[in-house]
């Protein structure tokens, strides 16, 4: 080559930009600063790149925990999570975290390399052959295809609205290995990327709905609030705690939505669900849908006379979706829209009439709860209070208890069947968006990915509870909590399996139960593999000196709670969904 030809050739290579660059940029041009996946053909480049140009590429061992650390990014960011993965395996890996953001109305992109189309599609056995887009649209809220470079601004573009506008959700971006390398002008290039204005359009509710709304809560004589997560995820919190307070209705956090007013708070009436649900005349959902963690808004949780029974409540819903009302039982009063501006015209409605033209609900209605409350507090403290050899959940709680109470701004991470629902009843959150758990499905195998997640976007101590099954899932991510020196107290409730230890084989073989894993296994050891800090406790004092050591040092921390394994119960609080264990009663 000669000096002129090699001139020609540099900025030629100037003039140009490739497909990698191009995603990049119109990543940053969003704003996106954080992505979690894992390299392989044909991102590993790409993983390179964003380094180099400045993005954080966070690298799991699994793609199904930077999925998940993805989606809950989003929960907490309003931000799309990005999770980055390979072709046919890692997309599959992915595809479950995609699944749960949609269900869970988390904004998420899930961007997978692919392999080459026109082999594909002719099903001729190409590496990593599938059809990736096809296998992704049942789960996904939108997905788009990307072929050609000059496109990607617009495929990133269409794919963060959809994850944010409306209803969040798991959007699909299939980019394929061919477009990474297509070199387009550089000009153009640069200039076919596209900042997305506006990308969750505020949507203002009818007057007219507001009124209905406000209408039937003014007649009720035992109103509820129950704040479900899509009113965390709103992030207008000082509204709703205005509108909880100037109400004054006592109200029902749903598992993430705990700490969006102090689980402390006077009008909180966790510790009296189960007179609150069937004795409430008019129901306030606040993003939050009347699924199967609600019972369906009917039968005996709701005073109905049978399982399928309608209890007599009238429901208001505040919701994004217009097709959310009507989903279980007839709802009296839909409210569409944000939260926040529902919630602000909602206020701005009230405002109107000196006083509000409120009336606070009557004594009655609040003594009663305020009393059943207080009853079931202290039988808790007195239950709290007791010092069980083995340790039991209720004498490790009530010190994961304290020590958040003490750090009140720590992420919350929770986990588990036992270890969930013993946890979200005991450990109180004071402060929105803390906590972070198995969301609509149940699903085990969130911990790790929300760990790193939530420690990377909050920049504070995370405190996980995990069960010690729950934690199997994305147990291996305790490297990449290592590798990344994340402040991240693990504190697993080892009852040596599933809902408990105890289960045996009827038939006398050598294999353990289904449910049995290893005795006394020690996870701490984990941790300690990778340079972390690892404690065996086995008393409620030994589990305090490692949790606040944990929390005052920062260092990646795995504390192995050894829990008593006959402490459990079967599916937890879940029972009656279990068809073998119903049929036992
Ligand atoms: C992906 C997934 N697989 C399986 C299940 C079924 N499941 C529910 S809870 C649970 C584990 C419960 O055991 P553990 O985490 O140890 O909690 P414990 O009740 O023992 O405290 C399992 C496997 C699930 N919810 N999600
Ligand atoms: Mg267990």
């Amino acid at each position: 080559m000669n000096d002129l030809s090699a001139t020609n050739a540099e900025s030629q290579a100037q003039s140009t930009i490739d497909g990698f660059q191009l995603v990049i940029d119109a990543l940053k041009l969003n704003d996106i600063d954080t992505i979690y996946g894992l390299p392989g053909i044909p991102i590993t480049d790409l993983t390179r790149r964003a380094q180099a140009s400045g993005l954080r590429m966070l690298s799991f061992r699994h793609e199904q925990n930077a999925g998940y650390a993805a989606s809950i990014a989003g929960f907490l960011t309003q931000k799309p999570g990005i999770c980055l993965t390979v072709s046919a395996p890692g997309f599959l890996n992915g595809l479950n975290a995609l699944a749960h953001a949609t269900v869970n109305c988390f904004p998420m992109i899930l961007i997978s390399g692919s392999s080459e189309r026109e082999v594909v599609d002719l099903q001729q056995g190409d590496y990593e052959e599938m059809d990736q887009l096809a296998v992704s649209k049942p789960v996904a809220k939108a997905a788009f295809r990307v072929l050609h470079a000059e496109d990607i601004g617009v495929g990133i573009a269409r794919a963060i609205r959809a994850a944010l506008s409306g209803r969040p959700g798991g959007v699909y971006l299939d980019l394929p290995a061919k477009l990474f390398a297509q070199s387009i002008d550089a000009a153009a290039g640069k200039n076919s990327l596209i900042k997305v204005v506006d990308p969750a359009p505020k949507q203002i509710p009818a007057p007219d709905a507001v009124k209905r709304a406000l209408d039937l809560l003014k007649g009720a004589k035992k109103p509820l609030i129950i704040l479900g997560k899509g009113a965390a995820y709103a992030q207008a919190d000082a509204d709703i705690r205005a509108l909880v307070e100037k109400t004054g209705i006592p109200y029902l956090p749903m598992s993430m939505a705990k700490g969006l007013l102090p689980d402390t708070h006077e009008l909180c009436a966790s510790a009296a669900r189960s007179y609150v649900l069937p004795e409430a005349d008019v129901v306030m959902l606040i993003g939050a849908r009347l699924n199967w963690l609600l019972s369906h808004g009917k039968g005996k949780t709701w005073g109905g006379k049978s399982s399928k029974a309608w209890g007599g409540q009238k429901f208001i819903q505040i919701d994004i979706s217009p097709q959310e009302a009507d989903s279980n039982v007839r709802i009296d009063a839909p409210l569409v829209g944000d939260i926040g501006s529902c919630v602000a015209a909602l206020l701005a409605e009230m405002g109107k009439t000196a006083g509000g033209g409120w009336t606070k609900p009557s004594t009655e209605w609040l003594g009663a709860i305020f009393e059943l409350k207080s009853k079931n507090v202290e039988k808790m403290t007195e239950t709290l209070a007791k010092n069980p050899s083995p340790m039991n959940f209720h004498s490790a709680l009530n010190v994961v208890r304290d020590v958040v109470k003490a750090n009140p701004d720590a992420m919350f991470v929770n986990e588990g069947a036992n270890a969930l629902d013993f946890t979200r009843s005991i450990v109180d959150l004071y402060k929105p968006r803390k906590r972070i758990d198995v969301g609509t499905w149940g699903i085990m195998g969130v911990g790790m990915g929300y760990c790193v997640a939530a420690a990377v976007v909050s920049k504070q101590q995370v405190i996980a509870i995990e069960g010690d099954s729950a934690f199997g899932f994305s147990g291996m991510e305790v490297e990449t909590i290592c590798r990344y020196n994340l402040p991240v107290c693990i504190v697993i409730m080892n009852n040596n399996g599933v809902y408990k230890g105890t289960d045996v084989n009827p038939t006398g073989g050598s294999d353990v139960a289904p449910t049995v894993f290893v005795k006394d296994a020690r996870y701490d050891k984990l941790m300690e593999a990778f340079g972390g800090v690892g404690v065996h406790a086995t008393t409620p004092a030994e589990l305090r000196k490692a949790m606040e050591d944990a929390v005052r040092s920062k260092k990646p921390t795995l504390i192995n709670a050894v829990i008593d394994e006959t402490a459990g119960t079967e599916s937890g609080r879940i029972t009656s969904l279990n068809p073998a264990a119903a049929k036992k009663k």
